[in-house]
């Protein structure tokens, strides 16, 4: 099991506690869209995806990315039980979406990202440590029902 300092409890409940998620997760998405192109292929029924601005402008990737990262709400209110949490969704994602895991990593790095460029100087190198591990410990969850 993970084990979580109060100072990494109380580092990553503030960063949700101030995150704007309406444009925090369309920004996550869309980067990761941009950046990793071969991510676009499990998003062919969202409509329009032809360049950076057609991702940028694309409504059904900015809903996507809210729910995406409200789906991090989730380990954040069971810290001590994320693999738990996403074992259902571990199996959506690998039995009926076939999202290759490798690409966890990608968007949670397209998120570390996104707000590390929102906090500035606030994103300290603990801040990014505890929200770093966070994030791993997700992506690894989402990872475990994959065979
Ligand atoms: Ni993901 C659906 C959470 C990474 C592709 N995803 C969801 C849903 C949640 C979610 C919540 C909605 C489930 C439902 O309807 O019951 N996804 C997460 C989280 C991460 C993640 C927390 C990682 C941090 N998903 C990814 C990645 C991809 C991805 C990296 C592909 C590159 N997800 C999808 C697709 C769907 C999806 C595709 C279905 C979308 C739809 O509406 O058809």
């Amino acid at each position: 099991m993970v084990e979580w300092t109060e100072q990494e409890r109380a580092i990553i409940s503030g960063i949700f506690g101030s995150l704007d998620y309406d444009d925090v997760g369309p920004k996550s998405l869309c980067r990761c869209l941009i950046v990793y192109p071969w991510t676009q292929r499990y998003f062919g029924a969202f409509g329009n995806l032809y360049n950076a601005e057609a991702i940028k402008s694309n409504p059904n990737i900015a809903a996507h990315g809210k729910t995406v990262l409200h789906g991090l709400d989730r380990a954040l209110k069971n810290m001590d039980d994320i693999k738990g949490t996403y074992a259902e969704l571990s199996v959506l994602h690998s039995e009926k979406l076939h999202v290759d895991p490798d690409n966890f990593r990608l968007l949670a790095d397209c998120l570390t990202i996104v707000v590390a460029a929102k906090m500035g100087s606030a994103f300290t190198p603990d801040v990014q440590a505890a929200f770093q591990k966070f994030l791993s410990v997700v992506v690894s969850a989402l990872g475990r029902q994959y065979h």
